[in-house]
């Protein structure tokens, strides 16, 4: 646990670190975890990371932009029909539709993203071309749902058996309460996908895509589609992305924090503290509830902090593409 004393001796610490050249801050509050400065660099939430690391590692490797890389890897997970609560196969709100967020940002800035939007496998796509194809951000609903179908995605019913059969067990008690790391337990290692991306060049990419909340309100959006809560890239300073209770993230703009951080100093580490540490002191919701950050600089340090243990990301770096637990606030 990082306490109160323990942060501010840290905080501390980490402004006289400030004066340091910074070939000499890497391993400031970097833990157990290597803090490494190698490019190009892949970086993700919980375990379905992995392959999703692994995809845009391959695209990068392949000659593909980094933006490419983004989208790519996060459609793996997006289709699985295995993985709960991201894509086809994710658990649906509470009148038993399955709704997603999406969002996605390129090197130069521009963002695009998707909410509440029905139907569609591959909702990361759809936001890229919000992004490249339209004047907007976001398109929602049915509009986001209109927009996709002219752009020529397919329309697909997501609510796959094993979602149906969860959704109908809810409903016997129909008691809502967002459950800290159900993602963790056996068979369900899943969540939002938030997946940031540097490659050799410096060029920084993020997507971030999901089902959001089990059994949520219908119409609720998450976090995962506003730029600057669930996803934040900006190409002179670094990326992040995030995961948990979308409603904590949102009420802090995590994402942005955490690069706005970056960009007065911090080491991604430190950022990604510090984010969660407004959360703990603004939101009394806290400590009942799960938010995890990663972050990436643009020459390639990483860092990742939670309110809960639990969380856990992936990280490809130097030819090795691992699992990493997160260190927690409590
Ligand atoms: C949301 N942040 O919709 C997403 C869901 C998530 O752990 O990441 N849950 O609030």
């Amino acid at each position: 646990m990082l306490n109160r004393r323990k942060f501010i001796e840290r905080s501390a610490a980490a402004g006289m670190l400030s004066l340091l050249p910074s070939v000499l801050k890497s391993n400031t509050l970097s833990g157990k975890v290597p803090v490494k400065k190698q490019l190009p660099v892949i970086i993700s939430t919980w375990k379905h990371g992995i392959p999703a690391n692994a995809e845009a590692m391959k695209t990068l490797q392949s000659g593909g932009k980094v933006l490419d890389a983004v989208e790519k890897g996060v459609m793996v997970v997006e289709a699985d029909p295995e993985n709960h609560s991201v894509g086809i196969g994710g658990l649906p709100d509470r009148d038993g539709h399955v709704t997603l967020d999406a969002s996605i940002m390129a090197p130069d800035g521009n963002a695009g993203s998707v909410c509440f939007l029905e139907n569609i496998v591959h909702p990361v796509s759809v936001a890229r071309l919000v992004m490249e194809k339209t004047p907007h951000v976001i398109l929602a609903g049915e509009g986001a749902l209109q927009f996709a179908v002219e752009s020529g995605f397919k329309e697909q019913n997501l609510l796959t058996p094993g979602a149906e059969k969860a959704w109908k067990e809810w409903l016997e008690k129909s008691h809502y309460d967002p459950v800290t790391n159900w993602e963790n337990e056996p068979n369900k290692y899943h969540d939002t996908i938030g997946l940031l991306a540097v490659n050799e060049n410096g060029e920084l990419a993020g997507a971030c895509t999901t089902s959001g909340l089990a059994f949520k309100l219908h119409g609720r959006v998450g976090d995962s589609p506003i730029i600057g809560a669930g996803l934040f890239v900006d190409n002179e300073v670094g990326g992040a992305t995030a995961t948990g209770m979308g409603e904590l993230v949102m009420k802090t703009l995590g994402s942005f924090l955490v690069v706005e951080l970056m960009r007065n100093g911090r080491t991604p580490q430190q950022a990604c503290e510090e984010a969660v540490m407004r959360i703990v002191k603004k939101d009394p919701e806290n400590k009942r509830r799960q938010v995890g950050y990663i972050a990436v600089s643009k020459n390639g340090e990483t860092g990742a902090f939670s309110l809960q243990p639990g969380f856990n990301y992936a990280l490809h770096q130097g030819g090795e593409n691992i699992l990493i637990d997160s260190k927690s606030h409590y």
